[in-house]
């Protein structure tokens, strides 16, 4: 249950899409990330707060509030705090290149690891356009798919009752699966192309939901995934050692073996 007490000091600690104010934030156990970690540079790489939730779902408690203080607390305790606004929280981004208090607020930035490598860092809107139909009609899929799923329940209740038998949602999506994987495929390529194009080592974003490392025409593609499910964090270690970790595994079902690309919701962010 302590997972994230045992966690050793860090050089640098990267999370975004924390998706705060919206209902689907693990708030909770992101503020026992924060409040037991020990780093030199913390980077909120966009989505920290989602505006798009404030006209409804917004939800605001104690956990979130622990958040926030467990950030400033860092940067207190002499942390460099860097914000690099979203999409989510693009109204945060006339800020950029100002500070917010102990915040540097950036539209992006280079993270130099402790072995000298260069990493890009943005939260990885800029790549919709490229990979996507965009706009509207990924409004429209993302709001079908959370609407068969409220609707799974309700229509599984009826089938059962005219003697039909269970309708598997996870059946009824499976096409669109291997859309989903080529949406995340095309992502991962179009924001690897474009830190290879600024001549660094790799990128570090988030955006996709999709936490991964891998390496794209020997660039390193790092994704550090989101705290609505996966839960997780993209850690350097003082000898520049980079891994994306999942503190709370056994308590979400998030791991790093899990197909977490089987919804396609989470292509979409
Ligand atoms: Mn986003």
């Amino acid at each position: 249950m302590m997972a994230e007490r045992n966690l050793p000091p860090q050089r640098a600690v990267f999370v975004s899409d924390l998706h705060l104010g919206s209902r689907d934030s693990q708030a909770g156990l992101l503020a026992r990330f924060l409040e037991g970690l020990r780093t030199e540079k913390l980077y909120l790489v966009g989505d920290v707060f989602d505006f798009w939730k404030l006209n409804r779902g917004w939800r605001w408690g104690a956990a979130e509030s622990r958040v926030v203080r467990a950030v400033f607390d860092l940067a207190a305790r002499g942390v460099e705090v860097i914000y690099l606004p979203g999409n989510h929280d693009e109204a945060t981004l006339p800020l950029a290149g100002t500070q917010f208090g102990p915040i540097k607020i950036l539209r992006e930035c280079v993270h130099e690891t402790a072995d000298g490598r260069r990493f890009l860092v943005l939260h990885g809107d800029a790549f919709d356009g490229i990979v996507c139909y965009g706009g509207w009609r990924t409004r429209l899929g993302e709001w079908a798919y959370a609407a068969l799923l409220a609707f799974n329940t309700q229509i599984n209740t009826l089938r059962l009752r005219k003697g039909h038998g269970y309708w598997s949602l996870a059946g009824a999506v499976k096409s669109k699966v291997a859309r989903a994987r080529a949406f995340i495929d095309r992502f991962e390529r179009a924001v690897a192309a474009e830190a290879q194009s600024r001549g660094v080592d790799g990128v570090i974003c988030g955006h996709i939901h999709v936490p991964t490392m891998r390496e794209i025409n020997g660039l390193l593609y790092i994704n550090d995934g989101d705290w609505v499910e996966s839960c997780s964090a993209l850690v350097e270690d003082p000898n520049g050692q980079m891994q994306v970790i999942f503190p709370f595994a056994a308590e979400t079902r998030a791991s790093p073996a899990s197909d977490r690309i089987a919804a396609p919701t989470k292509a979409i962010a």
